[in-house]
This record gives structure tokens, sequence and C-alpha cells, in this order.
């Protein structure tokens, strides 16, 4: 069937939105790394909303770090996609043309390079998850033995990981004369912003002192809070787009309708006036990062280890339980807003009736398995900053604790009838074996766990009563379950 392609908009139906706004006469300003679903969903469309509104250059070169994929499914769609949100009351479709350019990298380490160093480049933005930063989750450091960081700082030229490409980058612009492209995180990190500058200033640091006095003297890192669930895009989502349009979108993203970004006003040569679009530009985003870390997406990891254990294949099944929904309400009340020094302004409890709300969404199809991953990236910061917090204020912790728990129990990698978890984590492999040499004694699987330092620093193992909370729920899950360690949870 034929795909979506500029030549097509003229015959799309009605219903679905498209900006009138040319986009041969947009350049390209923005270098986007990591072009998932995504950046598809959420930087792409605010910065769609502020080319219609006013045009310039701004449009996205999305680059791909790994795989092909992303690059096939928009080169013969002349980079348009769909971006359908949905809810309850139905889909609203519209078609996004603000990426012009892609580049996969592998293809052409050098040639990627020399596109960063090109004066019209702006900005350079990144969704790279997690673990795409090379760092230490639990001290924020760059691992200068991650096998990627070893192999770039001996061909620094040609690249792989995207603080090599970002240094890289940077460098030809020292060398050339130009000034810094703004360097800008989207992942969901803690304080993005300071600490991949912090993560390029060591890079560099290896490779040549006076660049990095450079980067640290001319650079911006502004730091970002971003937020839209996104789920993986199924086989299921392709049909029915196929049905919609009555033409072929390999890379149609469906979405929440929610979306939030908060972005710190520091930028080295301009930016796109993405608060026409909805976008808060503040002086500290600090605040508003810790509220979404620690509500939002420590809600999702609890939501995700704890369903998958029960069985639930999506987030809105999980929620449809309805011990699971009073567990997170209870969490977010009483573990987590009392950690968070909160943004002026903001009706917290709004904020936590509308995540319960996004949660319940029953027409995303957001799979508990997909949230679970890459956990040893994600605890430190949505989870185990709450409990830091709360045992330095003496206060309670133990429904965070149990999410920890949940966590062991699932990259042990067997679940609860036995069956195999395929455990996605950079740490997956260390994982299981030491749950296979530790067995599943509560003590032993938590006194190993607890070992790995990267995700709990040195001081958690030392905490007591973090540790007694963390047994205390391993056994419960191994003895009832998650159901009824969740209802038991809730009972008390
Ligand atoms: C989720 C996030 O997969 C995950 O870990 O918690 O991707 C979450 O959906 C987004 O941060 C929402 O903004």
């Amino acid at each position: 069937m034929t795909r979506l392609s500029a030549s097509r908009m003229h015959h799309l139906p009605q219903s679905v939105k498209q900006s009138a706004y040319d986009r041969a006469s947009c350049g390209v300003g923005i270098l986007h790394l990591g072009i998932g679903a995504f950046h598809r969903a959420h930087q792409a469309v605010y910065t769609d909303d502020i080319l219609a509104e006013a045009g310039g250059d701004w449009a996205i070169c999305g680059v791909s770090l790994r795989q092909r994929t992303v690059q096939e499914q928009l080169d013969p769609q002349d980079g348009l996609y769909c971006v359908v949100e949905r809810d309850g009351a139905g889909d609203n479709c519209r078609v996004i043309g603000a990426v012009t350019e892609t580049i996969f990298a592998p293809g052409d380490p050098a040639a990627l390079v020399a596109r960063m160093a090109d004066p019209a480049i702006r900005i350079v933005s990144l969704t790279v998850t997690e673990k795409g930063y090379c760092h230490d989750p639990a001290s924020g450091q760059l691992k200068l033995d991650d096998p990627g960081i070893v192999q770039d700082l001996k061909a620094p030229a040609t690249p792989s990981t995207a603080i090599g490409y970002l240094v890289a980058g940077l460098a030809a612009r020292w060398r050339g004369g130009i000034a810094p492209f703004t360097v800008m995180s989207c992942d969901n990190l803690p304080h993005n912003g300071r600490m991949l500058a912090g993560l390029v200033k060591a890079y560099a640091q290896e490779l040549d002192p006076s660049l990095s006095d450079w980067i640290e003297r001319e650079g911006a890192f502004p730091s970002t809070m971003v937020d839209r669930i996104v789920p993986a895009t199924t086989d299921e989502d392709r049909t029915a787009i196929r049905e919609l349009l009555d033409l072929e979108d390999e890379a149609v993203v469906v979405c929440e309708p929610f979306r939030q970004w908060v972005i710190e006003d520091r930028f080295t040569m301009g930016r796109p006036a993405w608060e026409t679009a909805g976008a808060q530009l503040v002086e500290d985003v600090a605040p508003f990062e810790d509220m979404k870390l620690r509500l939002l997406n420590g809600s999702h990891s609890m939501l995700a280890y704890l369903g998958y254990l029960a069985g639930y294949e999506t987030v809105a099944e999980t929620m449809a339980n309805p011990d699971f929904e009073k567990l997170v309400r209870r969490y977010m009340d009483e573990e987590a807003t009392p950690t968070l020094a909160l943004p002026g302004g903001v009706d917290i409890e709004g904020y936590k009736d509308q995540l319960i709300e996004r949660f319940r969404n029953p027409a995303l199809k957001h799979r508990t398995w997909q949230i679970a991953m890459d956990g040893s990236q994600k605890l430190p910061q949505r989870l185990l900053s709450v409990i830091r917090q709360q045992l330095k204020a003496g206060g309670p912790f133990e429904i965070a604790a149990l999410t920890v728990a949940a966590w062991m129990r699932y990259v042990t990698g067997q679940d609860e009838r036995g069956g195999a978890i395929d455990v996605r984590d950079p740490l997956a492999g260390r994982l299981a074996s030491l749950a296979a040499e530790t067995g599943s004694t509560p003590t032993a699987l938590v006194g190993s766990y607890l070992g790995v330092e990267e995700v709990f620093g040195d001081d958690l193992p030392n905490a007591e009563a973090f540790r007694t909370a963390v047994e205390a729920s391993v056994s419960h899950l191994y003895e009832m379950g998650a159901r009824q360690t969740v209802a038991k949870h809730v009972a008390s």
C-alpha cells in the first residue's frame, strides 16, 4: 500500500489535522539524538506548533545512534508521520512535519560530527534513555570504563556514544571558531542538564583540558522536564492508522493527550519560542523534575514491577485493581509528596488526581514490561531518592521499599508461576547470576542485590530500617504473591 508522504497530504481525511506551513522554507536548526517514539510525540510536536505559528529555521534533523529503523520509516514518508492522541473519548490524529532530515549515525559517524559542526545547528537535544548517558546511576559520574566510552576515547573522531558525539561536535566547532550549540537533555534524569554537562566535561577533559574549559565557559546545558506517556507503537496501531488514512504510516506514534515541557531558559544561540506552544520556560527546573520523577515515574515503576508480577499486562489493567490504585495514592501522598520542594503555583492535589486519571487511561496499552526495562538505571532517581530523604526525616518509605523488593523479584528473571521474565537491563546478566548464586531466601537475595553499588550507593546497604523493610517485602512477595502483598499493604 502507498505510504504517507508530502504528495499525499491533500488526500488525507478531514479529521486528520495538518499544520499548514512550508516545510521547505524551514532550515534545520535542531539536531536530535535518539529519534524514538517519545521525541516524535513530544518535542517534535511542540516544534511543529511553532513552525506553523512563526516559521523559522528550527526544523529537526533526527538522528538514530543504534538502529536504522526510524530512518527507514521516515525517509520514504518525507519525514512525515502521525501522532495519535488517544483516551477513552477517542482518537485525535495529526500529521507532524517538523522532522525534515534523518541520519543513521553508525552508517557514517564522521558525517554526523560534520553535521553537528554546521553553524546552522544551534541546539542538539537528546532522548537516549537513562543508559545512553554511560554514567553511574547512583553517583551521576561518567563511567570511564564503559566499553563505548573506552572505544570513543581511543577514536574520538568516529564515536558511537551520545557523549562521544556531543564532544566531537563541540570540538569541531571549537577548532572552527564556531559558538557551541546548546545541549538539551530531554531524558528522565534528575538535573539532566547539569548532569550531562558534568559527563561532557569529564569526557572532554580526557581528550584536551582546554576543550573542556571552553565548554565550561561558553556552553549551555539547560535542564528540562519532559512529560507525555508514549507507549511503544504496536502492529495494531499501524493497522488502525492504515484504515484511517488509507495509506501506510510506518512511523505513527500513539500517545495520551496530556503533554508538559518545562525548560530552563539558557541557550547559546537562541531557541524556538516553544512557550507559544505551551512549554514553560523557567529559571529553575529542579522542583518540576523532582515532582515528575518521584510522583509519575516512581509510581510508574511501582505499577510496572508489582503489576507485572501480579500478571497484569498494562498499566491501565493494573490500575483497575482498586488495591493497586490505593497503593499508588498512598505512595504519592504519604511517601513522595513530603520529600518535594513544590514549584510555585502548582496545585499538587490536582496534579496527583490527574496522574491517577492518566494511569487509568483505558485506551492506552502501556505495557508494564516496557516500563520495567532498565530498572537499575531508573530506581535511584525515582524511588531511592524518596527513601533517602524519608530515612533522614524519619518518615515512611514502606511502599517505595516494596517497589524495590518487587524490582528484585522481577530481575531474578522468574515470575510467580515459575515462567521466565524477559529482563531488559544493562545489568540483567549480573543480576541474574547474583540471584542464581545466592538462591532466593529473602535475606540472601536482598543482601546481594543491595551490594550493587551503582544502584544503591554505599549508604543504603547500611541503612538497617531500609534493609529490613525490603527483606520483609521480598518475603511477602515470595510467600503470597504480588496481589496479596498489595492487598495487605493497603489494608494496614
Ligand atoms: C516511563 C516513562 O518507561 C518509563 O520508564 O515511566 O517513559 C514515562 O511514561 C514518561 O516519563 C512520561 O512522561
